[in-house]
């Protein structure tokens, strides 16, 4: 059975991969030259752990295929980017999604199926993905199969993920989500929950919804216990060991392509209804200038000049930098024009970004952790003696250790 699979990014790469890896014959097509010539090169273009040795191993077999165009196959996954449109309503952008359904158009045979993997806003499927098939003449159900199956995985556990997690199944009639299922249930082996197009669009982008409405709970507790002179840590640790209460964490902001884009589709749908997503999504979108402010403050404390920014990511252990909270931190701090400010990011290599510790750091005033990577959780190799001011801000509560002439400040002692 042959799969074309179009968008080779953080979902779809990895998964025309596991589909190459479960015996299928795989063409994996995307419109951007530079991914192309990467894969070509032998080279995943994206950090995600394991990922290149499944890609060296299904190459060499020879079942996954690199195209610039598409071609004909029994089935076709489409997993391009749904953005959200600048401007008041920050609907779901299907511009892609829409490119890339009329790029198959003339290798679409009867009797395929059509997969959208991308998130999309609830109802997109039957009211806008759907009438471009019929308009070509297929009936959806009888002539052409077309489903939403939503990717749930988290970056940086990916493959673990594709294969494990439940697979949310939303066929357009019954006979597509059947048809889906057949396609899914090769490799995956957790639940495949069956359902209709509709509601598997609105639990995919409720499920980060869910996770956007805590943290912004968390992160407006954090504002609370600041005013109140109260370790915030201590709560959510405390507060937790209720059998029913699970508070999230607080940082420098959410970040990322899902969790800061997806509630907006629902808002969007929904404006006058959606209050808590949307105050959610407001209250999170202040926390970059929220730590802002508070490192003018520490570095107004000292007088100092030099800032070392440690992590750019928009979460640890991955090199994804979208919608990325400490990159915005990095931003503000640079636009104001007032201080030295570096950047150290392990997993990011862009020319503004030091690949040195040490030199990141030295004569530096303050270190800022913004990144959970695994490396920032014990200090030990930072040359803390030739900073300026020895002073951690830890947005992350994450830093276990420092040396002991180091200041180590975070939400929880800010004031004490
Ligand atoms: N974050 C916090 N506090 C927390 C948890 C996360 O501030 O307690 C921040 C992170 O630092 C990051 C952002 O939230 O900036 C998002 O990180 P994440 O790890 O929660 O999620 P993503 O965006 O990497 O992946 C999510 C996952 N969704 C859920 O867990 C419900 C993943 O399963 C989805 O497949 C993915 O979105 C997606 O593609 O939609």
């Amino acid at each position: 059975m042959k799969v074309c699979i179009v968008g080779l990014g953080y979902i779809g790469l990895p998964t025309s991969i596991i589909f190459a890896q479960s015996g299928f014959e795989v063409i994996g097509v995307d419109i951007n030259p530079a991914v192309i010539q990467t894969l070509k090169e032998g080279r995943v273009p994206i950090e995600e752990p394991g990922l290149q040795t499944v890609y060296d191993e299904v190459r060499n077999k020879g079942t996954w295929k690199i195209s610039e165009t598409p071609e004909a196959a029994d089935a076709f996954i489409i997993a391009v980017p749904t953005p959200f449109k600048k401007g008041e309503t920050k609907e779901c952008d299907l511009s892609y999604v829409k490119a890339a359904l009329r790029s198959l158009l003339p290798y679409i045979q009867e009797g395929n199926l059509i997969i959208v993997e991308s998130t999309i806003a609830p109802r997109s499927m039957g009211d806008e993905i759907k009438p471009v098939l019929e308009n070509e003449g297929y009936v959806i159900g009888s002539t052409l199969f077309l489903a939403h199956c939503p990717e749930r995985v988290l970056p940086g556990k990916i493959l673990s993920e594709l294969i494990n997690n439940n697979r949310l199944i939303g066929g357009i009639t019954p006979s597509c989500t059947e048809r889906a299922c057949q396609l899914y249930q090769t490799f995956v082996k957790g639940e495949i929950i069956k359902t209709d197009a509709k509601t598997a669009e609105m639990a995919k982008v409720m499920e980060n919804t869910f996770r956007d409405v805590n943290i912004a709970l968390a992160n407006e507790l954090t504002k609370i216990c600041h005013e109140l002179n109260i370790n915030v840590y201590d709560v959510i640790r405390i507060a937790n060991k209720h059998p029913r209460v699970n508070i999230h964490q607080p940082g420098p902001g959410v970040g990322g392509h899902c969790l800061a884009v997806d509630p907006y589709f629902i808002v969007s749908k929904s404006p006058q209804t959606a209050k808590l997503i949307s105050l959610s999504r407001e209250i999170n979108s202040t926390m970059p200038d929220y730590v802002t402010n508070i490192i003018l403050h520490l570095m107004k404390e000292i007088k100092g000049s030099v800032i070392t920014i440690f992590g750019l990511t928009y979460k640890g252990n991955i090199d994804d930098i979208r919608e990325s909270p400490a990159l915005s931190i990095y931003k503000k701090l640079m636009a104001l024009g007032t201080y030295e400010i570096r950047a150290y990011d392990p997993h990011v290599s862009m020319p503004f970004v030091e690949s040195d510790i040490n030199k990141a750091v030295v004569n530096s005033d303050l270190i800022v952790v913004l990144t959970d990577h695994s490396e920032f959780i014990r200090l030990s190799g930072v040359k803390f003696s030739e900073m300026n001011h020895s002073r951690v801000f830890d947005t992350k509560g994450i830093v276990e250790w420092v040396d002991e002439t180091v200041e180590l400040i975070n939400f929880g002692n800010l004031f004490e």
